[in-house]
């Protein structure tokens, strides 16, 4: 097969440009400790209100400045709907859907997760400072998205 000299002329730059930049994303991941999300755990959804923890959604303390939030993603809302946590902790966040996916996200935080009926998120972050966030659904998941929203209040400690 004949193949043009100019021709493979960009085919060889566009492999070196992918190189580069294949090799760039595992550099700075593996640099920064950085990993995909990946589930934590599966549970089916018809079973999520009647299992530990998601049997009881909230706030629970599991350490000195250590939070445990359960969340429940469900068309169109967060269960709890709004959470209370003192400045200066760890926070880890598990959460799961109960009918479509929906999004995690926190916007000024690095909370940003897909929620998988049928699978648990977990993320978790350090909240430093008393200031009131709100949590949104950044996944469409039905009509009543745009209005899929929590607050997470942190109080001063
Ligand atoms: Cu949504």
């Amino acid at each position: 097969m004949h193949v043009d000299k100019r021709e493979k002329r960009v085919m060889q730059i566009t492999v070196i440009v992918l190189g580069v930049a294949i090799g760039a994303l595992v550099l700075s991941m593996t640099a920064s400790h950085k990993s995909l999300p990946s589930p934590a755990g599966r549970i089916r959804p018809e079973d999520v209100r009647s299992t530990a923890p998601f049997d009881n959604p909230g706030v629970r303390q599991v350490g000195d400045n250590e939070y445990e939030v359960i969340m429940i993603a469900q068309a169109w809302e967060w269960v709890p709907n709004r959470v209370e946590i003192p400045a200066g902790s760890h926070v880890t966040f598990k959460i799961t859907s109960v009918d479509v996916i929906h999004g995690f996200r926190v916007p000024d935080t690095d909370l940003n997760a897909m929620v998988i009926p049928g699978q648990i998120t977990e993320v978790d972050v350090d909240f430093d400072e008393a200031r009131d966030f709100t949590l949104l659904c950044h996944e469409y998941c039905g009509i009543g998205h745009h209005r899929m929203g929590a607050d997470i209040v942190i109080v001063e400690n």
